[in-house]
């Protein structure tokens, strides 16, 4: 069906609609990537069509709770209107043109998906970022990102309010919340009065569309910019074939707002393949709630981080019969054999793991079909030439470990992030020789299925979070207590790892009670930066290893926490 005219630009209807088999062509380099190219318009308006003409089922596009009796329901013609409305609110009366750069920080409420897809329709920079951000975080990136606008939720105030002053770039502050409040424009005030009539603009396929903030070992979260394309096309395998998703299906796929994995599961890969994303609002995981949720809503696809799936194996799931999930997946840290075969005993259900990165999506994956081997995180995907390789970006056998690499052609994947935004030093060193490094090391067996040993670096993995030490260690360096220290990852049954902090105390600190301390610097951490970072381990230590040249030894306090020689 054509979209109908009203809603797109006029360049839009000269050009014939893409279509799912487009997208997959694309994607195995069948096709080449179209010059223009937006997923409000050629995407969520192709299923609102398709809606009308009952090509797709009458599933919501958009499924919310609240677990009080809330919900919303959307279909992707809902969508489309509302979605227009924010979008004539961002451009009209906040005054953001094409480019600008917006950031984001909502709980999981409706209109964050609002949001989302009114800044595809305008050619605003998405920024995504957590509700754990403190007024550093917040501060850092307005500064680093020179945003134009934050949009944000009531709890985020008082963190905007006391470094707004810092930001002279940021021209609009845009509230979500039913009380107004000063210097603040309210969402839903404009939203009331906003026209449902927008052009969608026509974007080019390369022209950034968002910005993901990625933690590295040293220094501030570097800015993971991505395109149109990689994020509204690149993810169209994955939702077909790891997701294995159909326009009936519906996926809760629960991870916070902040995180790439939001987009896979509750935007980009969901929708390209018409199904419906369900949300939870749950402001606090509870494994409770999230059993009750299974077993009262016809959710048919669960992705979720191993973290998690370590909490629910620790219940009785036999006791709880789940309506209609038939397809659960993880990703986002290392999952371990034992709990995907807890797992399928307590629930007769398979447990896909996906691997993958915020600046290049999914890597490897389970795809329903192939045999699972419990530990291994699949084999590489589609259009992804996958490798182990040695430092000098030699390609090394399977059975040695060595560095999880994606082999390069001659032009860099539409699939991949475009940049560090602002840093070309860090964008260049992902490259060795013909090869992206992930920085992560594994191994390939003789039939090609990978395994996670660790990371390169090092950026410790928790509960599904990237944590640079560099930022946990920046925020203890503040308390007056310490004089150093050395973060590392120690092992942990269900977070997979903790943060741990190895501080060497100043004087007046060094008797000290240990636990009161440990508490009070847990919690500095946690009003200092996003509290997801705390360091859940403190050991107080009379000096840290270090080299001849001072640089501390992270690695020696790392192994010794892994029992490793
Ligand atoms: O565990 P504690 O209670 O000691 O501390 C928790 C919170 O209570 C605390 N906190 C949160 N807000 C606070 C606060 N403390 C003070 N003030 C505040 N405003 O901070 C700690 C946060 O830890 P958490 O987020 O792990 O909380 P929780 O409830 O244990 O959640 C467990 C999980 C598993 C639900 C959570 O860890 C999670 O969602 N993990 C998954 C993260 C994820 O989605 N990663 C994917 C990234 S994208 C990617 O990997 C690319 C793949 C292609």
């Amino acid at each position: 069906p054509k979209p109908s005219g009203q809603h797109f630009h006029k360049d839009h209807q000269l050009r014939a609609p893409l279509t799912l088999a487009d997208f997959e062509a694309i994607n195995r380099c069948e096709r080449p990537l179209p010059k223009n190219f937006n997923f409000a318009g050629d995407v969520l308006d192709q299923w609102s069509q398709k809606e009308k003409t009952g090509e797709r089922p009458a599933n919501p596009a958009l499924w919310w709770v609240n677990g009080k009796g809330d919900e919303v329901k959307w279909s992707f013609g809902e969508l489309g209107s509302l979605s227009r409305k924010a979008a004539n609110v961002l451009t009209k009366p906040c005054g953001l043109k094409r480019g600008d750069r917006v950031a984001v920080i909502l709980p999981r409420i409706p209109e964050w998906w609002l949001i989302n897809v009114a800044c595809m329709r305008t050619g605003l920079i998405f920024m995504p970022g957590t509700t754990q951000l403190t007024a550093k975080d917040i501060l850092y990136r307005l500064r680093a990102s020179k945003a134009k606008c934050i949009v944000a939720s009531e709890d985020v105030v008082p963190a905007v309010e006391s470094i707004v002053s810092e930001c002279p770039d940021l021209k609009t502050k845009l509230l979500l919340s039913p009380h107004s409040q000063n210097g603040w424009l309210s969402f839903q005030e404009l939203f009331q009065s906003a026209s449902a009539q927008h052009s969608c603009v026509e974007t080019g396929s390369q022209e950034p569309m968002a910005i993901y903030f990625t933690s590295g070992t040293t220094g501030s979260p570097k800015m993971a910019q991505h395109s149109q394309s990689s994020l509204g096309i690149g993810y169209t395998l994955c939702g077909r074939y790891w997701l294995d998703l159909k326009s009936s299906d519906i996926i809760w796929n629960m991870s916070d707002t902040g995180w790439i994995k939001a987009a896979i599961g509750s935007v980009f890969s969901s929708w390209l393949q018409g199904a419906c994303v369900f949300v939870h609002r749950m402001a606090q995981f509870d494994t409770d709630t999230f059993l009750d949720t299974l077993t009262t809503y016809p959710i048919t696809t669960l992705c979720s981080a191993p973290t998690v799936y370590r909490m629910l194996v620790q219940k009785d799931l036999k006791r709880y019969k789940f309506r209609k999930l038939q397809h659960c997946l993880t990703g986002g840290e290392p999952l371990n054999p034992e709990v995907l075969e807890q797992w399928k005993a307590q629930t007769g259900l398979e447990l896909y793991e996906g691997y993958g990165q915020t600046e290049v999506g999914i890597i490897c994956a389970n795809l329903k079909g192939q045999e699972i081997k419990p530990g291994s995180m699949g084999k590489g995907v589609v259009p992804y030439d996958v490798q182990i390789i040695d430092e000098n970006g030699n390609i090394l056998p399977p059975g040695k470990e060595g560095e999880i690499a994606l082999r390069l052609n001659s032009t860099w994947p539409f699939c991949f992030f475009s940049e560090y935004v602002d840093n070309p030093e860090k964008t260049a060193a992902t490259i060795r020789g013909n090869f992206y490094v992930t920085g992560d090391r594994g191994v390939m067996d003789s039939d090609g299925y990978f395994w996670f040993v660790g990371r390169a670096d090092d950026v410790i993995i928790s509960s599904g979070y990237r944590i640079g030490p560099f930022e946990v260690e920046s925020a203890l360096i503040e308390h007056p207590a310490v004089v150093e220290s050395a973060v590392v990852s120690s092992p942990d049954p269900i977070r997979g790892e903790v943060v741990k902090a190895f501080v060497v105390l100043s004087a007046p600190f060094k008797s000290s009670n240990p636990e009161k301390l440990t508490l009070e610097l847990q919690n500095h951490v946690k009003k200092s930066t996003a509290p997801y970072k705390y360091p859940r381990k403190v050991e107080f230590v009379p000096e840290l290893p270090k080299t001849i040249t001072g640089k501390i030894k992270r690695n020696v306090l790392r192994d010794h926490e892994w029992g490793r020689t």
